[in-house]
């Protein structure tokens, strides 16, 4: 028997914790928790970065990522899905339902159709005026970086950790997009999920890290689990997810594995003040770790003894 546990990125991160939490203390999978606590971030328009109510890409369209993990062998993921408010989900049944790893576009959207799951309007009246907004200041001369940081300062969204329902406007977050969730059930089985609308005002049809396997999530059942949050560009230039399981299955610890994923990311490009990754490992015996490269990093733990949004103070600054 393992001490279940379930860790998610950001603060709005206490929302999948908390459903996570309810599937995982019931006896329930590690599989089902990750899901239903993605599920519970993408149905909440509050959290206007992850499904309803989703950050606009550059046309104003909103556009969603995601993936699912239990082993190198099961795995799933949709990207660019514009019709659909459960990227998990559909990634999901792309995993049990199909031969293929990932879906894009119109065909994952069909995908979903086919599978019975019903269309949704992403987009939301608050994500409309937020992207007029935003477009005024590009065509005011701010760049995109600029841009995004803006936007990702406006939407930080901190849910207090013991009343998990309830969110509110956090000031201070900065930017963020992507919902990752690790967990570990009481049988020892680890899985990992992403969820995310991707990087404010993006080129339509660009992609980031977290509906690619190896990039934004990998899951080893016996090495660890590792998730990443950021600028996905960085992530995925050095397989970050991968490299950090990588790490464990070699023997390191799960901070040691992180840091050596997010130095390679430090030492292969030229970071901007705007740039962030997050990441979190999880290895199946219950050990954990979180690390970024810049401060303002959040994660939410849920466990037997623990319901926390905590601060991330492990910077890789070198
Ligand atoms: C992406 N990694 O699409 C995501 C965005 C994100 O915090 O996680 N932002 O690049």
């Amino acid at each position: 028997m393992s001490s279940p546990i379930v860790l998610a990125t950001w603060s709005f991160g206490t929302i999948a914790t908390a459903q996570g939490w309810k599937t995982l203390q019931a006896g329930g999978a590690a599989l089902d928790a990750v899901e239903q606590a993605c599920v519970a971030v993408e149905a909440d328009p509050q959290v206007n970065s992850v499904g309803f109510g989703g950050t606009p890409d550059r046309d104003g369209r909103v556009s969603l990522d995601g993936c699912i993990m239990l082993s190198p062998a099961q795995r799933g993921a949709v990207c660019f899905i514009r019709e659909q408010m459960h990227p998990v989900s559909i990634a999901r049944q792309v995993m049990e339902q199909t031969d293929h790893v990932l879906l894009a576009g119109q065909g994952a959207d069909d995908f979903a159709d086919a599978q019975g799951f019903p269309k949704a309007e992403l987009l939301t009246d608050e994500a409309v005026e937020r992207w007029r907004e935003l477009k005024a200041k590009q065509a005011a001369g701010e760049s995109a970086q600029q841009v995004n940081r803006e936007e990702a300062t406006a939407k930080g969204i901190a849910a207090t950790p013991s009343t998990t329902t309830s969110t509110e406007l956090s000031e201070d977050e900065p930017p963020h997009d992507t919902v990752g969730v690790l967990a570990l059930d009481a049988d020892g089985q680890l899985a990992g999920a992403c969820s995310t609308s991707g990087l404010p005002l993006k080129i339509p049809g660009r992609v980031g890290d977290s509906p690619i396997i190896g990039q934004g999530l990998y899951v080893h059942p016996q090495h660890g689990a590792a998730v990443a949050t950021g600028t996905g560009e960085l992530v995925m230039g050095v397989c970050g997810s991968f490299l950090a399981v990588e790490e464990m299955r070699r023997g390191a610890a799960p901070a040691d594995a992180i840091a050596v994923a997010l130095q390679r990311i430090r030492e292969s490009y030229d970071i901007q003040p705007d740039h962030q990754v997050g990441m979190i490992a999880l290895t199946p015996d219950g050990q954990w770790a979180h690390a970024a490269l810049v401060e303002g990093y959040r994660t939410a733990i849920r466990s037997v003894d623990r319901d926390d949004l905590i601060e991330c103070d492990t910077l890789i600054s070198a």
